[in-house]
Parts: structure tokens; C-alpha cells; sequence
């Protein structure tokens, strides 16, 4: 972990859910949740609270400092010393855990209460999830597919943070977390066929694999512009406020989103506007072949929220339990209180960037390597489970083996189901299709009929209907 934030250090662990107040807000706020009574739901008031809430304490200040102040957004005290601010905190923001590295509980009073069947469908979903990064990667490999994206290393992140939301919350990701529409019910065939680029797709083949997306499962569609999805979250999330639901959104981004400026431009909107969005960065230490520590130089990104008035966390995302909890109480606190929370999931993308890449060109396999022993978010949430009596040697050999031949099948049946038309290409954006992509379709059925040997011959071209 610490070669996460190599610049600065070490990060210490804490047992403590420790959420860090806002800037504006400076109020305390009650987990006690946690251990049973939630805190009561009060409906959004629409509108009200998007209003700039800015208070000055005029017992301090006369009327012409109040006012000069007022810009600040509260009282802020005059100093005759010059003091510049510290680039960084003495401490580092500690990083809150349940599990320690043998999978064992730390302190057993400081986490979500989670039911045996929850507990046990998050580590199916996270074998499955695994399971189908090794037979997918391989199918890529193998010519299949075109592009494939592991997510290997941050099934806790994906698994643990899907099964605290509800099927209300909007999920508007990144390119990682496929993970989360695997917990809400898409299957293998759905993963595949959109891998494979058949009719199935919802996407009509129109993406590249893995660009997944379900309007069923309020999951949008992947868009692999980093951090265009951020600001789209908070208007998803300002869009529910608006309409008093009791849901939230959640952005999912990577440390390296976190240097785009849509991601600062999010996080200033959600703050001003009290949007109900959870900010999700699954910081892995690489953006591509850029580590961390050329990424920022900050306490990594936790301490960015504060800076905007956002309440944060720093939470170790291969711990299934912390994530989990980290996130179900986040959620409380964005819909009750409307307002955004960022939470900074620590973890290592232990496989390639994609597959269009080598990841041991940049970094040492001993790195790799330590992660995927030492930190690994399945190894250590297993260790949990069989402690409680959950779990042994053989239900885990059948269930590696059943997911193994259901995502193998699923990829058998995909490559053999037809693509889509190619005229699809030109659907769905516009009611009436204009006449300048009415000429492209046309020029492009002429051009694949005349030289079918450069076109696949399983994508049919449909006729171009005359005008
Ligand atoms: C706007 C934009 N710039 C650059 C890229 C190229 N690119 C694709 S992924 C990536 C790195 C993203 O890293 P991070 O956000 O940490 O996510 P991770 O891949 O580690 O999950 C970059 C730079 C892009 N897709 N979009
Ligand atoms: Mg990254």
C-alpha cells in the first residue's frame, strides 16, 4: 500500500469507519447506525437545499468584515503571523479496514452487519467475476474477441461496494467495475454477447468489448473517456434530488481519472448543488504505465474532497468488509443528507492495463506479485468466511468449476450468434435519420458489396430502404 503514495509515505489502517467532514458542514455525524437503528429518512426537500447556505457570526465580526468574510462561506479568523499552509498534512489520512492481513476481524464493532447470504453471494460474485477475467483474457488471446479489460485485484471494490447500494442507485463507471452489474443479474451470455459483438448486445456492437451498459440494471454505459462520467454523475444525482428519490448515484473513476478536470469540476458541482452522489475512486497505483506518485502529490485522493467541501474516506478496497461498509454508510449519508461523499479505495491493479498492453515492461513482477499473495481481496474475505463456518475447500472447487463452464459456454454460444446489421450503425441517435448519414449508409453497403473479401462475412448488410 505504501507504494501507493510513494512520495509521502506510509498510510496508516484504522478499524475505526472514520469519514472526514466537509469543509462546509464542519458538523460531526453519527455511524452508530452500524450497529443496528438507522438513522431515520427524511424526504429531500426539492430544491430547498441547493441553496448556498452561507452564515457569518456577527457577534465576531462588524457588519463591513462580516461581508468581506461572507465570500468564504463562514467566519474565518484574522492571524498577524504569515503563515503559509503546508503542502501536506503531518498525518496521512488513515485508511479504515475491518479485516486484517489474515482475513481476520479487527475490531468486530466497527462494520456493516451483513447476513450469511449476503455475505456468501459477495464471494460468488467474486469468483465469478474472477473467473470470467481468466477465460475472457484468454478468449482475447485467442483471437476471439478484440480487447479485454481485467479486473483482477479490486473484485472487493467492485463486489462489496455493488451489494451495499440498491438496485434504485445509478452506477456511472469507469471501464473496471464490471463487477457491479454481475452482482445486479447480468449473466455470462449477456458479458459475452457483448464481448462478442453479436445481436444480443444491447449495444447493437457499436463499442468495444467491455464497454458494458444496461438501462435495466440503471448501469450506464461505459465511456472510456477518463472522467467524462463524472460530471454526468452529479447531474444523474442532482436529477434525483430534484425528484425526492430515496437513491443515489455512483461514480466510479480511477487515481488517474482523478487528475482530469472533469473530476474536479464534479466534485465542485456536487458539492454546491448537494447532489446525493457517492464519488468512488479506485485508486490502483497505475494510470496505464503512470504510477501514482507521478499522478499527484497530495495525500493521494482522499484529501481532494475536503478541498471541495466534500466528506471523505479512505477505506482498503481488497477488504470486502470495509468496502462494504464504508459504502452502505456513504449511501445513508448522501441520500438523508444530500450531499456528495468521495471515498479513496486503495488497492493495485494487478493485471495489465488492458490487453493491448505489458505491464512488466513498467513495473517489477515482485510487485505484482506481492499483491496477488499478500493483498489478495478473495484470499483474505475466503479467510473470514471460513472462520464463520461459511466456507471450505470443497464448496470452492465447485464453484470455480461451475463458473468455469458457464462462462465457457457462454462464449462458445456468443461467437456463434449472428452481429448485428451494419445499417444498425446508423440508428438510434436521431427520429429521423439525416440525409448526410442516409448517403454514408449507402456508400458503405456499396463499398462492402463490392469488396466482400475486406468485410467480415457473418455481419449483414442490410438494404438501404430508398428515400
Ligand atoms: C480523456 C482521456 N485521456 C486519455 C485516455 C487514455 N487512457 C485510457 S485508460 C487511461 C488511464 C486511466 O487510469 P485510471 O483512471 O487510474 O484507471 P485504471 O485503468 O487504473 O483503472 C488513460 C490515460 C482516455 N481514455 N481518455
Ligand atoms: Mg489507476
Amino acid at each position: 500500500m505504501a507504494s501507493l503514495l510513494r512520495n509521502s509515505g506510509k498510510i496508516t489502517t484504522t478499524a475505526g469507519l472514520i469519514a472526514r467532514p466537509g469543509f462546509q458542514s464542519g458538523r460531526g455525524f453519527d455511524l452508530s447506525s452500524f450497529s443496528g437503528g438507522a438513522a431515520p429518512f427524511s424526504a429531500p426537500r426539492r430544491f430547498q437545499t441547493t441553496e448556498s447556505d452561507i452564515r457569518v457570526d456577527s457577534h465576531c465580526y462588524d457588519d463591513e468584515i462580516s461581508q468581506k468574510f461572507s465570500v468564504l462561506g463562514g467566519k474565518v479568523p484574522y492571524s498577524s503571523g504569515m503563515r503559509f499552509t503546508s503542502e501536506l498534512p503531518e498525518e496521512k489520512v488513515p485508511c479504515y479496514r475491518v479485516l486484517d492481513n489474515n482475513g481476520q476481524l479487527i475490531d468486530s464493532r466497527n462494520f456493516a452487519g451483513i447476513s450469511k447470504e449476503i455475505a456468501m453471494k459477495m464471494y460468488t460474485d467474486m469468483v465469478k467475476l474472477n473467473t470470467m477475467d481468466t477465460i475472457f483474457y484468454e478468449a482475447q488471446r485467442q483471437g476471439r474477441i478484440s480487447f479485454y479489460v481485467t479486473t483482477t485485484g479490486e473484485e472487493a471494490i467492485n463486489i462489496a461496494s455493488a451489494a451495499a447500494l440498491k438496485i434504485d442507485d445509478f452506477i456511472v463507471p469507469q471501464y473496471r467495475e464490471p463487477g457491479i452489474l454481475l452482482w445486479r443479474g447480468f449473466t455470462p451470455q449477456d458479458f459475452a454477447n457483448q464481448c462478442f459483438s453479436n445481436k444480443f448486445d444491447d449495444g447493437k456492437g457499436r463499442q468495444m468489448p467491455v464497454h458494458y451498459g444496461s438501462k435495466k440494471l440503471n448501469y450506464f454505459t461505459v465511456a472510456s473517456t477518463i472522467a467524462s462520467q463524472l460530471p454526468h454523475a452529479v447531474g444523474a444525482a442532482y436529477s434525483l434530488k430534484m425528484d425526492g428519490k430515496d437513491a443515489c448515484v455512483v461514480g466510479y473513476f480511477g487515481d488517474g481519472g482523478s487528475s482530469e478536470g472533469d473530476f474536479h469540476a464534479a466534485l465542485n458541482f456536487a458539492a454546491v448543488l448537494e447532489a446525493p452522489v457517492i464519488f468512488l475512486c479506485r485508486n490502483n497505483g497505475w494510470a496505464i504505465s503512470t504510477p501514482a506518485s507521478d499522478q499527484f502529490r497530495s495525500d493521494g485522493v482522499v484529501v481532494k474532497g475536503q478541498a471541495y467541501g466534500v466528506r471523505s474516506i479512505r477505506v482498503d478496497g481488497n477488504d470486502a468488509l470495509a468496502m462494504y461498509s464504508a459504502v452502505r454508510s456513504a449511501r445513508e449519508m448522501a441520500i438523508t443528507e444530500q450531499k456528495p461523499i468521495l471515498i479513496e479505495a486503495v488497492t493495485y491493479r494487478v493485471g495489465h492495463h488492458t490487453t493491448s498492453d505489458d505491464s512488466t515492461r513498467y513495473r517489477p513482477l515482485e510487485e505484482i506479485e506481492w499483491w496477488q499473495m499478500a493483498r489478495n481481496p478473495l484470499t483474505l474475505y475466503r479467510k473470514w468466511l471460513e472462520s464463520n463456518s461459511w466456507w471450505n475447500d470443497e464448496a470452492e472447487a465447485e464453484l470455480r468449476s461451475n463458473s468455469r463452464k458457464e462462462l465457457l459456454k457462454a462464449i462458445q454460444v456468443a461467437e456463434k450468434i449472428e452481429k448485428p446489421p451494419v445499417g444498425d450503425m446508423f440508428t438510434d441517435v436521431y427520429d429521423a435519420v439525416p440525409s448526410n448519414l442516409f448517403e454514408q449508409e449507402k456508400l458503405l453497403q456499396q463499398t462492402v458489396t463490392r469488396y466482400p473479401q475486406d468485410y467480415p462475412s457473418d455481419v449483414p448488410v442490410r438494404a438501404v430502404p430508398s428515400s
